[in-house]
């Protein structure tokens, strides 16, 4: 006997329903989650975010035309207005409730192959790289932060365990209090990330 592929449709979806209002019943349970795992957390590398202060965008490495170079994004344009459906007030409305920035501090100068715009390039981890804005500019982004209840998290990208030292003895921004989440070491201590919530 030949089916037609209506009559096959209609068969099948015949077969398949019990299935699927078994599917239908099984009640979803929610995996208890703590901690970090709890944030729905905006990852940003504040450089192709969006530029909110020309006046720092023509420091060596900015060529917004080349993909390995600054392109002018800055902790200003990441923080807005703070009210409207404007930088962190944006990320807010569309559900997030942490940001989680790559690293700030000062960078490596240019070479001709690029620039580190993504901020793994570190140099300076006492302060903001001026291509991201001032201290003052890490200041307000974090207040604004705080304003509307979204959690800060920063990730520094180190050397050596005397920079590890010297970070936390002193830090780049003494204004803001820090809680160390995450320390993770690399093998010959080459490599160590810290995590960190402001
Ligand atoms: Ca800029």
């Amino acid at each position: 006997m030949k089916l037609s592929r209506l009559a096959l449709i209609a068969l099948l979806a015949l077969l398949l329903a019990p299935l699927t209002s078994l599917y239908a019943q099984t009640p979803i349970t929610d995996v208890a989650r703590s901690g970090i795992d709890k944030e729905v957390i905006y990852f940003v590398m504040p450089d192709r975010y969006r530029n909110g202060d020309s006046s720092n965008d023509n420091f060596p490495g900015f060529n917004p035309t080349h993909t390995a170079f600054f392109h002018g994004g800055d902790l200003k344009g990441l923080t807005g207005n703070c009210v409207d459906d404007d930088g962190l007030a944006r990320l807010k409305k569309l559900g997030f409730t942490a940001i989680w920035l790559t690293p700030l501090v000062v960078q490596q100068p240019p070479t001709d192959g690029g620039a580190g715009y993504h901020g793994y390039w570190g140099v300076d981890f006492l302060g903001v790289d001026p291509h991201l804005g001032t201290k003052e500019d890490l200041l307000a982004l974090s207040s604004c932060a705080k304003k509307l209840g979204l959690k800060q998290f920063l990730m520094w990208l180190l050397i050596t365990l005397e920079t590890l030292f010297g970070i936390t003895i002193v830090m780049p921004i003494s204004q803001i209090s820090i809680k160390i989440l995450r320390i993770q070491t690399g093998s010959m201590r080459s490599v160590i990330i810290i995590t960190m919530e402001i």
